[in-house]
């Protein structure tokens, strides 16, 4: 057992605003801890209306006067892939940074997190100067162009799940675009989007581009999205303040919102699915993978009744794998939750589970491989029906929810009754059935015979009340832009 050594790391929690590091304007802070094991990291910024103000007025002047917006595509193309470069090569220090600040485990902080965002960053780089715009099949008198132009400043909201990589999914296109940015990380986790901006600036994003405010939601996440003077905003976070985002754009300037909000995601197991032991280890691995706070988790299991009893006894085998320790050490593959909020979170909806009649087969407890820490041990409940509150609502950890079924139909209505619609899975041999089931859910995604096996050139996002748009794919890129079209009259002299 290797465990990381942080002896070096140094935090930086100011604020940073045009291009420099500052404290928030009134010299406020909050402390950000370690759920590793409770230490105190270092103190943050508290931003505020004035520190939004200030990072929104330094966004539009770079937007304004086309320090960005105004360079060739292919300029701005190489300056992202210099990005993503930088952001390889601080990797370590990154990936340490991010497990201390939200619990995942170092190794996937690395070998996810770091190359995702690296990836996601190049991959809008490489792609803005090979997108072309249109002309539209008018009579022969006119000529009209349907142009994309940048929005202006974008505000971006992210939670502390997947920091970094929520960061790149709507920085990267609206960035590559040609937009200004103002970025609130989540209060839980707000280092690696600040240490994100230094290497913007150090790749040649010019000052006032991409700024960082961090801070409180409702401190400063609202007056960003109440802001008369930003175009877009784009969040992901729960879907009750997605709500409020929407609400938010429309009472001010009618902003562009787009929101990527929570999922309670039913992964659809057939008795002829063609591998039982990668579907268990999907079914497994996918809903305790990032401590299960993802909101595409595949936190509904429908298992066919058939073969239910072979499927549970493979998937308990696997649960101790996945008990939770230091996630400093290279082999640790399950590590702390985000704080003690979101323990006592999970705490209370396995107590529902428990409560509601669910048969708990494995974990339940918090536990304290490190002291000081936020732990929860892998958790699976059997017997669970489709109306308890943990297949309802998004628990946001390692608790699977094990339901059985016996009929296509049945199953299908039952995935469909949710309020979310982020993803689903369908495992199956017969093409029919693969087909007509993931035609039939009411999900973003759906996968088959795989679970989130997907990559950055394909759009995540959700239906019904998992949010409005779509992340990732040439169509994120949309989000943030504006359409034009420009109608040129042709006086032919011929
Ligand atoms: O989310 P919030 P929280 C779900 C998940 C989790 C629950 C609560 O179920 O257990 O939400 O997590 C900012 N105006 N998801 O409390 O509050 C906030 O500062 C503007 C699913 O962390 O939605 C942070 O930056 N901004 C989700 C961001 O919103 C506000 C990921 C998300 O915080 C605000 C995270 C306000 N009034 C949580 N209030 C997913 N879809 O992946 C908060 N914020």
């Amino acid at each position: 057992m290797t465990t990381e050594s942080t002896a070096t790391l140094k935090f930086d929690g100011r604020a940073f605003i045009d291009g420099q590091r500052v404290p928030a304007r009134d010299g406020q802070t909050f402390d950000c801890l370690s759920p590793v094991d409770g230490r105190l990291l270092t103190p943050v910024a508290r931003c505020g209306q004035a520190d939004v103000d200030a990072a929104v007025a330094a966004a539009r002047a770079a937007f304004e006067d086309r320090r960005w917006a105004g360079k060739a595509p292919a300029q701005r193309k190489r300056v992202l892939i210099k990005f993503a470069e930088l952001i390889l090569a601080h990797g370590d220090e990154l990936a340490l940074t991010e497990t201390l600040d939200m619990g995942k485990p170092v190794r996937y902080a690395k070998g996810v997190d770091v190359n995702s965002t690296a990836n996601c960053i190049r991959w809008y780089g490489e792609a803005v100067d090979k997108v072309y715009d249109e002309i539209a099949p008018t009579p022969e008198t006119a000529l009209a162009l349907i142009t994309r132009e940048p929005l202006g400043v974008v505000g971006v909201i992210v939670p502390w799940n997947y920091p970094m990589i929520m960061a790149a999914w709507k920085i990267a296109p609206a960035l590559a675009a040609g937009n200004s940015v103002v970025l609130k990380p989540s209060e839980k986790s707000p280092l690696t989007a600040l240490r994100l901006a230094e290497l913007a600036l150090e790749a040649g994003i010019p000052p006032g581009v991409l700024n960082v405010v961090p801070g409180y939601g409702p401190e400063a996440g609202s007056p960003l999205a109440l802001h008369m003077d930003v175009d877009c905003i784009a969040f992901t976070g729960s879907t009750r303040v997605g709500k409020q985002i929407h609400v938010m754009a429309g009472q001010s300037n009618l902003k562009r919102a787009w929101t990527e909000l929570g999922g309670k995601s039913p992964n659809i197991v057939f008795a002829d699915c063609p591998d039982l032991d990668r579907a268990v280890e999907a079914a497994v691995g996918s809903i305790f993978f990032n401590q299960g706070e993802s909101c595409n988790a595949p936190s509904r299991l429908f298992v066919e009744a058939s073969i239910k009893d072979a499927f549970l006894e493979k998937a308990l085998a696997l649960v101790p794998r996945y008990q939770p320790a230091n996630p400093l050490d290279k082999s640790t593959v399950m590590g702390a939750l985000v704080d003690q909020t979101q323990l006592q979170t999970v705490m209370r909806y396995i107590e529902s589970g428990k409560s509601e009649g669910a048969k708990l087969l494995a974990g339940g407890e918090a536990v304290q491989p490190v002291a000081g820490g936020c732990y929860v041990q892998p958790t699976v409940f059997d017997g669970v029906r489709n109306d308890m509150t943990i297949a309802r609502e998004e628990i946001f950890g390692p608790v699977l929810s094990v339901l059985s079924f016996t009929d296509v139909a049945d199953v299908v209505r039952q995935a469909n009754q949710s309020i979310y619609g982020l993803q689903a899975a369908v495992w199956t041999r017969d093409i029919n059935k693969a087909h007509g089931v993931a035609r039939a859910l009411r999900a973003g995604t759906v996968h088959v015979n795989q679970y989130d096996e997907d990559d950055i050139t394909v759009p995540f996002g959700g239906f019904k009340q998992s949010g409005v748009g779509r992340d990732k794919s040439l169509h994120a890129l949309d989000k943030y832009t504006e359409m034009k079209t420009t109608w040129i009259r042709i006086d032919s002299p011929l």
